[in-house]
């Protein structure tokens, strides 16, 4: 007798983050957030070239990509800033012409449950990235739920040699496709609480990986890129008017463009969170992180039906 799963875990399942036979070289893209014109700059500079050609329905993207060398999203290409629907036309023609990978982020993930008519609530960018989508016609809201139903929220690449993620990820969990993996991957290291500022509280998971692989990484804006522990995060809060950053693999060599503007204000400031505590002086005892990780909302069953 098999055992049940809901829709949800099915869809986890049918998810690979076992991605070793995809072979480099790389360029891994941090964090886009809908900053389209810095996107394309980033992309120049690294030798690809990326064209938008026609309107509505129609409108594409035409791309090459430097001998031999794919780019590799790290998720939360939406969001926040001017132009999401552009973002996600150069992330899924380029996946197609097989010039990039993409990875999901916990924002790509909220808008494909809101394109599943899941309720989900309506903040932290995502209002922008539906009115931009307002006078666009249907075909780029069914194609980016197909594409995005595909993605992992980690994969480990190139023979085993290196793994991206794009919040986190713990070295039994890579290559590996359960409900908590996929959550660290979406989300990393929480408390289930809500820090000072109204966010989320997040934990340095970087500071506890001990890893032989090294992971790329994306989610927590840094003001610039730092190996620790063989991670590295890339994303470098361009939406928030600091810089969006590659890094080529294997040359380990950071490539970076200016943020044009400041699109949203980053509460909890640029930097790694603190790591996990593992003891609270307050009740004296070893604080267990919670298995709740989320940004902001519960997941919802896939079967509910969007209200409002
Ligand atoms: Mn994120």
């Amino acid at each position: 007798m098999t055992k049940k799963q809901n829709p949800a875990e099915e869809r986890r399942a049918a998810v690979s983050t076992d991605w070793r036979h995809e072979r480099g070289p790389f360029d891994f893209i941090g964090d886009v957030h809908g900053c389209v014109d810095e996107l394309i700059a980033l992309l120049e500079k690294l030798g690809y070239t990326v064209r938008l050609e026609g309107k509505g329905d129609d409108r594409r993207a035409i791309t090459t990509a430097p001998n031999g060398r794919r780019a590799v999203f790290v998720g939360d290409l939406i969001d926040r800033g001017p132009a999401s629907p552009d973002a996600l036309r150069i992330a899924m023609d380029m996946v197609e012409n097989g010039h990039a990978l993409m990875i999901l982020g916990n924002h790509d993930d909220k808008f494909l449950r809101w394109l599943k008519g899941n309720t989900v609530k309506i903040g932290a960018g995502l209002e922008r990235t539906i009115s931009q989508l307002e006078g666009e016609g249907d075909a780029i809201k069914t194609r980016a739920q197909a594409f995005l139903a595909t993605l992992p929220s980690h994969a480990w690449l190139d023979g085993g040699a290196v793994a991206v993620a794009h919040a986190g990820i713990r070295e039994s969990m890579l290559g590996r496709n359960f409900p908590r993996a996929r959550d660290f991957g979406l989300y990393g290291e929480t408390s289930g609480r809500v820090d000072a500022n109204g966010v989320p509280e997040r934990f340095n998971w970087a500071a506890d990986y001990r890893g032989p692989v090294p992971v790329i990484f994306g989610h927590t804006p840094v003001q610039e890129p730092e190996w620790q522990n063989n991670t590295l995060c890339i994303d470098t809060g361009c939406v928030y008017g600091n810089t969006l950053t590659a890094l080529r693999w294997p040359e380990r060599e950071i490539v970076s463009v200016p943020a044009k503007e400041s699109h949203a204000v980053l509460k909890r400031g640029f930097g790694l969170p603190p790591p996990r505590p593992v003891f609270d002086p307050a009740t004296a005892k070893i604080v267990p992180v919670p298995d709740t990780p989320d940004e902001v909302e519960p997941q919802q069953p896939d079967s509910r039906p969007k209200v409002g």
